[in-house]
């Protein structure tokens, strides 16, 4: 049976559900999205979710009608629709019909689109063998542009450097600033250790400020890690002891190569390991119920 979507009121199949040519999220990648997951019938941190992509929301002025509260209820409406209880959820606000120009002022109504389907989970090996990641020559864009915490339609410099990890048979990338700090990978955090303590990026690194980073940030306070949030260079990732990335598709996923320079022993390391336990068991424990 087809999956259930919904785009602005009403569900279509996967056939049926589609969307104008003339769209400036087609036309412009004038838009924002949120990727979401649930576990076991609950879904992980929806408030903090709807929090960001209302943010993004707010930076480009769309006039969503929908409430957060509103958005809230399609998200788990398309869920029950589709009796899933653990996915991963697509929701999508695009600026809406307009003409070829990029004028937002001759845009109808915002395309609000959720899509749920069941998750693709990435094999177990990974997780116990940990990654091998490249350094992109593509920057993350400037927070003066889009500012990378607005998780926009707009994913060109990400796409780039996947494709850079892509062409050197890496799993992910990570990308620099403009003043040649680590910034984020293209769809994750990174998390480094050195000498105990966990560090990562700060916001104005240029970076999307991730849910599974929040939580892995939440769960080392409650464990007693160490934690700073901290510029680092390449170098200082080269040096590190530990290496690990987080997102929503991926949790929290060790590395233990980057550029062909091995990360601490070359496995994942013990700090990594109790984190990625500990957000394992956060995931069963909490989260909004879809079936009240
Ligand atoms: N940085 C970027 C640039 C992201 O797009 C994250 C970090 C992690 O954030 P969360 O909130 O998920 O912890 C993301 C989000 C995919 C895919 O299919 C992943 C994301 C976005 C779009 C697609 O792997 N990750």
């Amino acid at each position: 049976m087809s999956i259930q979507i919904y785009i602005n009121g009403k569900y279509y199949s996967k056939e049926e559900a589609k969307v104008s040519v003339f769209n400036h999220g087609f036309l412009y990648g004038d838009g924002v999205f949120e990727g979401i997951r649930a576990y076991n019938g609950s879904v992980f941190r929806l408030r903090e979710h709807l929090d960001r992509l209302y943010d993004g929301i707010n930076t480009l002025m769309l006039n969503v009608k929908e409430t957060k509260l509103e958005m809230q209820e399609i998200i788990l409406e398309t869920l029950r629709r589709n009796n899933l209880k653990d996915a991963y959820i697509r929701a999508v606000v695009a600026r809406g019909v307009g003409d070829l120009g990029l004028d937002p002022v001759y845009c109808s109504d915002p395309t609000v689109v959720v899509i749920a389907d069941t998750i693709a989970i990435y094999p177990q090996e990974m997780y116990d063998n940990g990654l091998k990641i490249i350094t992109a020559a593509t920057r993350r864009n400037n927070p003066e542009g889009v500012n990378p915490q607005v998780k926009s339609l707009n994913y060109l410099n990400n796409i780039m450097a996947k494709m850079e990890a892509n062409r050197a048979g890496a799993l992910e990338a990570v990308l620099l600033n403009k003043e040649d700090y680590v910034a984020e990978c293209t769809g994750d955090n990174i998390f480094i250790v050195k000498n105990g303590v966990l560090i990562t990026p700060p916001t104005y690194a240029g970076i999307l400020v991730g849910v599974t980073r929040n939580a892995v940030i939440e769960l080392a306070n409650e464990m007693g890690i160490p934690f700073k949030e901290k510029l680092f260079t390449r170098h200082e990732l080269f040096a590190a002891d530990e290496c690990f990335l987080t997102g929503t598709a991926a949790e929290v996923i060790p590395v233990v190569d980057v550029d062909g320079r091995i990360i601490g022993s070359g496995k994942p390391g013990n700090i990594t390991k109790k984190l990625i336990s500990a957000f394992k068991e956060l995931v069963k424990k909490e989260g909004e119920p879809i079936f009240k």
